[in-house]
């Protein structure tokens, strides 16, 4: 593995498991945190940008723009899920008055800007619905050879959680997740086959709270009421922590096994709607678009959630 940094532009909907993407990505060593860009998912847009402001603000992000994107699904009616994360989008800790401000630019306008002023070396991580890399892919359609890769959570080849077919992020915009899986683009699929592998069970947040540090703490409170939601709605002993695994592949993709695959997305299927078909077997000789994520090294994925949340101090 090299040393390089990778840059990377955070699109999230926080989200419990966004905020923990958000603490990875700036301060892990191999990550270069160049734009954080929020969307509408979770919950709203005006609360997922105060929840992304309030992040920020505890983990010290300083000199990186967040900028709020698109409020609404491009097709589709709104679906939030609160179910999971509250009525703030990020209920559990209480948070001050954010000390991190939005950049004035839409946040589609800074993903153009960010990878038009680029030499093409930036990965964008997408970890809400993908209206805003969507819209920016049909905005400035330059932008797409200037895309390193794609690494997303979303989507699943085995069961759905928000319908028994979709994954929410996919379900939430299916027609923006087929904008980007058609982009032409490397793109990396952290679908829930994976993300439930990652199962933040009590004695991983009990040793990550042990760090000490706010931020470590920070996760703990958050991953108290991800833990009772997940319980309530899903029946888990321990709650999946889907969106942390995209900036764990970037900076140490060892931790993960791929398989190449076709994945498309369904946009007219009455009960299927917004599922991620991917062809596993290759049965349809299409060729693959995605690497889609099939096995995570667990141990060594919560050594490195653990390690980078003790860079915090
Ligand atoms: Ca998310």
């Amino acid at each position: 593995m090299t040393n390089r940094r990778e840059k990377i532009i955070l699109d999230m909907d926080p989200g419990h498991d966004d905020a923990v993407a958000l603490m990875l990505a700036r301060i892990h060593p191999r990550i270069d945190l160049r734009g954080v860009t929020v969307v509408a998912g979770n919950q709203t847009l005006e609360k997922t940008a105060r929840n992304a402001l309030n992040v920020a603000t505890a983990v010290g992000l300083k000199g990186v723009p967040v900028a709020a994107g698109m409020s609404r699904p491009l097709v589709r009616e709104q679906v939030i899920a609160d179910d999971i994360h509250g009525v703030t989008g990020l209920d559990g800790p209480v948070f001050g008055e954010p000390e991190v401000a939005l950049d004035p630019r839409h946040g589609v306008d800074l993903i153009i800007d960010l990878l038009m002023a680029s030499d093409g070396d930036i990965t964008l991580v997408p970890t809400g619905p993908l209206t805003n890399v969507a819209v920016a892919l049909r905005k400035e359609p330059r932008i797409a050879e200037r895309i390193r890769r794609i690494v997303l959570m979303g989507g699943a080849y085995q069961l759905g959680n928000i319908t028994p077919a979709a994954e929410f992020n996919i379900y939430a915009d299916p027609e923006a997740a087929h904008v980007v899986f058609t982009c032409g683009r490397p793109i990396v699929m952290m679908g829930l086959d994976l993300t439930r592998q990652a199962l933040c069970t009590r004695p991983v947040v009990q040793r990550i709270r042990a760090l000490g540090n706010p931020v470590a703490v920070l996760f703990a409170e958050l991953m108290e009421f991800f833990t009772k939601t997940q319980k309530e709605v899903f029946g888990w002993e321990a709650p999946p922590l889907h969106d942390p695994t995209t900036v764990a592949w970037v900076a140490d993709p060892t931790l993960f096994e791929t398989k190449p695959m076709h994945v498309e997305v369904e946009l007219r299927g009455e009960k299927t709607y917004g599922r991620t078909c991917c062809d596993f077997y290759g049965i349809t000789g299409n060729g693959a678009n995605a690497e889609v994520a099939v096995k995570l090294d667990v141990p060594r994925f919560w050594d490195f959630v653990t390690e980078t949340l003790a860079l915090y101090s």
